[in-house]
């Protein structure tokens, strides 16, 4: 039951009860003030680490950033949650070539089911006041930091890795905002939470392709995840190799992260995978899914972000980085597939597996291939595959 009461001139209510009722794993209420990391945020963006997410760098929305009451004038309280998803891996009974998806991608899509738990969220607040309410959802795209908020909050503390890490929850938690025009309640501490990572550099150490500058500081453009969903085009040869079998986003620096041992709060069952293909999937297989099987398996996940080429340029080099020669058959077909970008990166796989069936394709491609830049990927993949085995991935 929740207690409706005033507070001075701001209504208490248990909303923190309430979100946890409707299956966040954490809330908290935020007062309305201006971000304290707004700077470094333009620093970030200044140094080019944001790569070609332009929309993060756009004056419109990096001012939005530094006021909340930008995105909803009446704002006088934010509310921040955390919505735990599946931190498990299936363990698959065959020995299919599987690649890898990251874990908050396995469910329905994030962003779907957290707007859905905000709109119930505003709608349960409303109730309790018995008053409409004003108020407006956000979700990764909306211009917030999120993570700050989240560590203003209370919920968790920025870590090394970049995450927000919940305590006794982890970092496998998306996050979301609801802004409101009532005047709630503040349970946020005076003073976020300080770093708990203590002398660890994990993460730090274990990222495949280096791709923190430094502590709590990442460079997308390095990172599997931004190459893998957010960046379209061609993957720079020298991260490749890098990328193992990673399909869409990278969970490497979670992985190895002590706060994510153990139990953990349950993942929300929406967000729990679909099935092992939605996990671990079988990578030949998804390499000839047909347009309409693709739309099936992506339907309502947040996979259905990327453009199916990209998917097919992501598999193919998951395929090449397998090492087997049981994926080259499936890497032919992708050499001949019609968009340049996935053609271009079948060579590159088959240059790394370097069989004779490999070479001979590439032989073929070569004399009729008419895109320059595939092309190019196929004479350099044609030298790979000539080279002795300790020189390949480059
Ligand atoms: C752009 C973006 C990315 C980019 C860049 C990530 C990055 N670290 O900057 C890419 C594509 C690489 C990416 C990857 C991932 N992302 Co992302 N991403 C975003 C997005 C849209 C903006 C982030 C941003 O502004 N980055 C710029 C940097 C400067 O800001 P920041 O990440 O908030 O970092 C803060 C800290 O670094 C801190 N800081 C800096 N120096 C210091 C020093 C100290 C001492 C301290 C304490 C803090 C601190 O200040 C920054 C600002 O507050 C947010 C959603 C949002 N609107 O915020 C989701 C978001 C951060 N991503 C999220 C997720 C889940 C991921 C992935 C795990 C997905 C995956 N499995 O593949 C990976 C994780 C990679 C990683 N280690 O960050 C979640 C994170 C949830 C959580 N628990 O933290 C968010 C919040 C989306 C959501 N709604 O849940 N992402
Ligand atoms: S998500 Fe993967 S590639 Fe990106 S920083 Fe973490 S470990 Fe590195
Ligand atoms: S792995 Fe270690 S350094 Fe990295 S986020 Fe976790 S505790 Fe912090």
């Amino acid at each position: 039951m929740t207690t409706v009461k005033a507070r001075g001139d701001r209504v208490s209510i248990d909303l923190v009860a309430i979100a946890r009722e409707l299956g966040f794993a954490r809330a908290a209420v935020v007062p309305i003030e201006a971000p304290r990391r707004h700077t470094l945020y333009e620093s970030w963006l200044a140094a080019g680490n944001a790569g070609e997410m332009h929309y993060l760098a756009s004056p419109e929305h990096v001012a939005q950033r530094g006021d909340l009451r930008s995105l909803l004038a009446t704002a006088r309280s934010l509310v921040v949650v955390a919505l735990a998803y599946d931190r498990t891996d299936p363990v698959p009974a065959d020995r299919l070539l599987r690649g890898k998806i990251a874990r908050y991608a396995r469910g329905e899509d994030y962003h779907l089911v957290m707007r859905d738990k905000l709109v119930l969220l505003a709608d349960r607040l409303a109730r309790e006041l018995g008053a409409p309410v004003a108020s407006r959802p956000c979700v990764d795209s909306a211009p917030v930091l999120e993570r700050e908020l989240g560590e203003r909050g209370g919920i968790g503390f920025i870590a090394k890795n970049t995450m927000l890490i919940a305590p006794g929850v982890g970092s496998y938690v998306v996050l979301g905002e609801l802004l409101v025009d009532a005047e709630l309640a503040i349970t946020a501490p005076e003073a976020p939470p300080k770093p708990r990572c203590g002398a660890c550099r994990a993460c730090l150490d274990a990222c495949p392709t280096q791709a923190f500058t430094d502590a709590y500081m990442l460079d997308a453009r390095r990172c599997i995840s931004y190459l893998t969903i957010e960046h379209h085009g061609v993957i720079p040869r020298e991260l490749r190799a890098a990328i193992g079998t990673w399909v869409f986003g990278c969970d490497v620096c979670q992985e190895v992260c002590p706060f994510n041992a153990g139990a953990g709060e349950p993942p929300d069952a929406l967000l729990r995978a679909r099935s092992t293909e939605h996990a671990l999937p079988d990578l030949i297989a998804l390499a000839r899914l047909g347009t309409n099987q693709m739309r099936q398996l992506v339907r309502r996940t947040a996979l259905r972000r990327v453009p199916r080429e990209v998917l097919l340029r992501n598999v193919a080099i998951a395929l090449g980085n397998t090492g087997s020669a049981e994926a080259v058959t499936a890497l032919v077909e992708l050499l001949a597939h019609r968009e340049p970008i996935v053609r271009s990166h079948a060579a590159w796989a088959l240059g790394q597996l370097a069989s004779d069936a490999a070479r001979a394709a590439l032989d073929a491609a070569a004399l009729i291939e008419t895109h320059p830049a595939t092309l190019d990927e196929i004479t350099s993949a044609r030298r790979t595959a000539d080279s002795p085995p300790t020189l390949r991935s480059r």
